[in-house]
This record gives structure tokens, sequence and C-alpha cells, in this order.
């Protein structure tokens, strides 16, 4: 795990790649690139000074594999989690007969009446298992565990990707593919 210091440069990598580019000066292409020297360049401009070594532990230690660097080793993106609107390219996939997503309780009501929704993200985010979804969950409140019906949604056309970071998204789940895990 990260040592606290870049926890705290992680979380600022976060908002800027997934958020607020602008806040730094920063843009992002379509699929959410950017150059990791101007990124670099503009985080100590805007004083959180990184150097390529911390950059690189912080993509290689995060727990959540939160970031991907291209092949080439010259730019940098959120592996998922934008609220900034991107283009991730990622192709179709097959997804497990069960997927979870972990929300918490004060948000029931809504979610079983209009399905989930993105919210301020791009897209819905999915979980592999039940209990990453409840610690996703616990973030908003008392948690609980949705359980959708993937085969479902494919029956009706949904579409399903996975991230880099091995998180399961897609654009809207109908309430009635939702039952509680
Ligand atoms: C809820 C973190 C009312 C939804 C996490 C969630 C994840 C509705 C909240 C990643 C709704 C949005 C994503 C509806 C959905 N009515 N509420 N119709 N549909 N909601 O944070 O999935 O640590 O945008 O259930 O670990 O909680 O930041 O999404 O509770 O990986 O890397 O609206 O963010 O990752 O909340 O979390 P969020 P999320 P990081």
């Amino acid at each position: 795990t990260l040592p606290s210091q870049l926890v705290s440069l992680s979380k600022f990598l976060s908002l800027v790649l997934r958020h607020d580019p602008a806040a730094i000066g920063l843009g992002l292409d379509e699929q959410g690139w950017t150059s990791i020297d101007r990124l670099l360049a503009c985080a100590a401009a805007a004083g959180k000074p990184i150097d390529r070594a911390m950059l690189d532990q912080i993509v290689a230690q995060n727990d959540k594999r939160r970031f991907s660097i291209s092949a080439d080793g010259l730019r940098i993106r959120a592996a998922q989690g934008h609220s900034v609107a991107v283009d991730l390219g990622l192709a179709a996939r097959e997804p497990p007969a069960q997927l979870f997503h972990g929300t918490a309780t004060h948000f029931l009501k809504a979610i079983l009446a209009q399905g989930l929704r993105p919210q301020s993200r791009q897209q819905v985010h999915l979980s592999a298992d039940a209990d990453t979804a409840r610690n996703v969950g616990q973030r908003h409140g008392k948690p609980v565990v949705l359980c959708i019906d993937t085969q479902g949604m494919r029956r009706e056309g949904h579409t399903f990707f996975q991230a880099d970071n091995g998180v399961w998204l897609t654009d809207h789940v109908p309430a009635e593919f939702l039952g509680l895990a």
C-alpha cells in the first residue's frame, strides 16, 4: 500500500484525471489520456511537485489500480470514474451472470424506482463480488448490496464494459434487473 503522502497525491490525481483537469491547466484527449510530462509540469506549477518515480509508485501500488499508463510510457489516464465526458474506447465484454452494486440504504427507494443511474459519473459502477460492492456502498452511508441480472440485461440489448482496473461499467441498470444480494 501507498505511504500517506502518496495517498494524498493519488487523490489529487483522481481529481485532476477524472473530474477537473482544468484546475491545473491540463487537457485530456477524447479517451481521457494526457501527457505525463505535461501533467507533472502542471502539478508542480499548482504546488504539487511529483516526480516520475513517485508517479510510477502511485500507479503501481494504488489499491484500486485507479490509473493506467499507456504502453509507450508517455501518457496516463484514470481507468474509470470520470465525471468529465470521455470515451474510454473499451470493447464490450460478456459479464459474469451476476454483478453487484453497493449503495447506501437512503438511496434504495430512488434506485428501485429509477434503476441505477450514473449520477455525476459517465457510467454505473458494478463490482464482481459482493464484498467489494459493500465497501463501495459504505462510502455513502449504511451499505446495502444489490445484485444485477446481467443476462436479463444482455437479452434486452444492454452492454457491459470492463475497465483496466477490473471495474464493470454499464450505462444504466433498469430496476427490473435489480435484486437485494
Ligand atoms: C447512487 C469509488 C439515487 C449510487 C468507489 C451511488 C467506486 C442513485 C451514488 C467508484 C441512483 C453515486 C464509484 C438513483 C445510483 N437514485 N441514487 N437512481 N442510481 N445512485 O460515488 O458507484 O475510490 O458516483 O448507488 O469505490 O458509489 O473514488 O458512485 O451510491 O469504485 O476510486 O448514487 O468510486 O472509487 O455515487 O462509486 P458515486 P459509486 P474511488
